[in-house]
């Protein structure tokens, strides 16, 4: 009766189709149109097979409410989606198996991962039970939410709370399934954002939460006053954001790190030293016989004290930089000074590491907060920076592409793969499906030799530079140009370059910050670059997941204008193309639309036959075998693997629900009449 009720709410109300893969046609229209019905009847999920699709609907819906989880947790599979339901289909499922369970977000800024990834997190904190010290690691995982997006999280043009950083939060269980641990994996921080914005975006919340939410005390020790006095603040002139109170926020943030173990001295030592940023940013330099000096000593006493810095020792810093110099044979360390635009360059550097640093730290105090001694299991949740094109697209762009190319690199491969292997190991047969692989564009990245990537040319660029002083952004152009000039994802003119990623063409300027900051590092040899690190990083991802088989989270952004209902056809369709959703469809029903192991098929469809009805006795295989002869399938529409029955077209599907429900109703008819009689 549980299922029945089950199945038939669901038909009541159904709104387009909730798994693509029994689409009438499949064209990106028929998806777009799809999409679009669902959302506007306020249904945001959407499956392809165990792939869920998720389109913002800018509007709070409720999903978590208790009685929601109630409904949903542990419930049968239906075809109606829902991420607890998922969850619990999904993930607790395997969990038992012991496995690793990563879930990818992932889709443009904006389209909703941060939200998804959050509810996730949420819905494990509530469903799984726990003593006091079990409280304690969710209060944690649900407290680094706030913490964390204060200090890496920003308003863009693209979304008000745009993550400027990516993580991988593994939550970790017992063998009871309790959230007992955690462990936060961080990705490049956007850090040029500290000193420098867009027009119309804002530097990291934490410094408005700052400004707006400090004590009159806070702001005497730390020298609060309105954000248009401070440079780092004021070159965007963007200052407040809709629907978000930074007063309010701040005690959140607060409250954040209570919970996370950050004691209230650290507390203080973190406001100065997100103070002292502020303040460093004011310190400007004029010219004085071809050298920078620092424009007023007054600007520099302020963040010294704050930073907890030697004032001398400050100016020394900001105004000259060591160098190795070989003189006859022999090598000494000479005081070099900077003129403006270097002094400049200096103390934006030390700013943005300042403030890498202290995000560095935020994350450590969260982890070791959660840390426990072994692993159990584990589900993670995989939350980045959406790929982005702004007007000015700089390093940091690059990178945050690169991550979202080598994400959909991990999707087609282990989509196919899992696909593939599935077939192969039930011992079905099947034909591949052809689709556009993005890995030519991650080679044109992260190449090494043959031909190298734009990484290695900036590398090799970078590494020259010292000895070429100016006209770094010339070699790098015409190295560029003379090695992967002709390459067909890659154009390039005297100014700047575009990469044709999967998802849109960014134009990278040349003036505008393409070079990673440790261009002028002062280090010897060969630094580690930023970008060789972004691509470890990216890489040792990929590896984990590969080994995995991760849950996908595909997310669509309907609109540029944040509005709920809003519904814009040709974004909403550019992102079906190149998210490859078409692609996903037809390889998943080109083989089988349909698969089920051969129990739960035959204890669905039960009703059709008087021998498996209520139950069937004896070999499964042989039962579904029986079943599917009864009802007259046709024999090329399904295969019979080892475990389980595979079902081609969808409507061979619909056909066996129509059965079963034309069965159940005439139960109930049967059942009506005998209760009439009876009373
Ligand atoms: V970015 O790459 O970090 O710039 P995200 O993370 O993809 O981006 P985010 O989750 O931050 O986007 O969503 C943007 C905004 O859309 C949120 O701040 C919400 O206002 C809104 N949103 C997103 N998803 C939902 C949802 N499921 N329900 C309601 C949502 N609102
Ligand atoms: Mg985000």
């Amino acid at each position: 009766i549980k299922e029945r009720y089950h199945w038939q709410t669901h038909n009541v109300k159904q709104s387009g189709v909730d798994d693509m893969v029994l689409l009438a046609k499949i064209s990106e229209d028929a998806i777009v149109e799809n999409l679009k019905k669902r959302f506007m009847d306020d249904y945001i999920f959407t499956y392809i097979g165990p792939v869920l699709i998720s389109v913002n609907p800018f509007k709070q819906l409720p999903y978590f409410t208790d009685r929601e989880i109630d409904l949903y947790q542990g419930a049968v599979m239906s075809s109606h989606p829902h991420p607890p339901l998922d969850l619990a289909l999904g993930w607790t499922g395997p969990l038992q198996e012991g496995r690793k369970l990563p879930s990818l977000c992932s889709g443009e800024s904006g389209a909703g991962k941060t939200v998804a990834a959050k509810y996730i997190m949420g819905y494990v904190s509530k469903v799984s039970g726990g003593g006091p010290k079990v409280q304690h690691v969710k209060d944690i995982i649900l407290k680094s939410n706030p913490l964390l997006e204060a200090f890496g999280n920003a308003k863009t043009v693209r979304n008000n709370n745009s993550s400027r950083f990516g993580k991988y939060f593994e939550i970790q269980f017992s063998r009871g399934g309790e959230p007992d641990g955690g462990k936060i994996s961080n990705f490049l921080l956007e850090k040029s954002r500290v000193v420098n914005q867009n027009p119309g975006e804002r530097s990291f919340h934490i410094y408005y939460q700052l400004l707006e939410g400090a004590s009159p005390e806070q702001q005497e020790n730390l020298g609060i006053t309105s954000p248009d006095y401070y440079y780092y603040l004021n070159q965007s002139a963007a200052y407040k954001v809709d629907d978000m109170n930074d007063r309010q926020e701040f005690q959140e943030t607060l409250a954040a790190m209570d919970v996370v173990g950050v004691s209230g001295e650290e507390q203080t030592l973190v406001l100065q030293l997100v103070a002292g940023i502020l303040h460093l940013g004011n310190i400007s330099f004029r010219e004085s016989g071809n050298y920078a000096v620092v424009e007023s000593e007054d600007f520099l006493a302020f963040p010294a004290y704050l930073l907890g810095i030697d004032q001398d020792r400050l100016r020394e810093k900001l105004t000259s930089r060591k160098m190795d110099s070989k003189w006859g044979g022999r090598s000494e360390v000479i005081d070099v000074t900077l003129n403006v635009e270097q002094a400049s360059f200096t103390r934006d550097a030390l700013a943005k590491a300042l403030y890498a640093r202290l995000f560095d730290y935020l994350v450590d105090a969260v982890n070791k907060a959660m840390q426990k001694d072994h692993e159990e299991y584990n589900i993670g949740v995989l939350d980045i920076y959406g790929f982005e094109i702004f007007q000015k697209n700089g390093f940091e762009q690059f990178c945050i592409n690169f991550v979202n190319e080598k994400l959909q690199q991990i999707f087609i491969e282990l989509t196919l793969k899992a696909e593939q292997e599935e077939y192969v190991q039930e011992g079905i047969r099947w034909s591949p499906i052809d689709y556009f692989n993005n890995k030519v564009v991650c080679d044109l990245i992260e190449n090494k030799v043959n031909p190298p990537g734009v990484m290695s040319i900036l590398d090799d660029v970078c590494a020259t530079m010292h000895a070429k002083g100016e006209g770094a952004d010339q070699t790098l152009l015409q190295k560029l140009q003379m090695v992967i000039g002709t390459h067909p994802h890659f154009n390039s003119w005297n100014k700047g370059f575009v990469v044709h990623h999967y998802a849109g063409k960014p134009t990278n300027d040349i003036n505008s910050n393409l070079f990673p900051e440790n261009l002028n590092a002062e280090k010897k040899g060969r630094p580690t670059t930023a970008s060789s690190k972004i691509k470890k990083q990216a890489n040792n991802l990929v590896d984990t997941l590969m080994k995995c088989t991760p849950h996908y989270i595909r997310c669509i952004k309907p609109n540029e204008t944040k509005r709920p209902r809003d519904w814009e056809e040709s974004r909403v369709k550019h992102q079906v193309e190149y998210l490859g959703l078409r692609e996903n469809i037809r390889v998943r029903r080109a083989g089988y639309a349909y698969r089920r192991v051969f129990q739960k098929f035959l204890h669905r469809y039960a009703i059709l036959t008087p021998e498996t009805w209520p139950a069937w006795r004896g070999d499964e295989r042989r039962g579904v075998v029986h079943l599917l002869n009864s009802v007259n399938m046709d024999p090329d529409q399904y295969q019979l693997g080892r475990s389980k029955v595979f079902i081609k077209a969808p409507e061979s599907l619909f056909l066996l629900e129509e059965m079963r429900e034309r069965r159940y109703d005439g139960y109930a008819r049967v059942i009506q009449k005998a209760w009439r009689k009876h009373v």
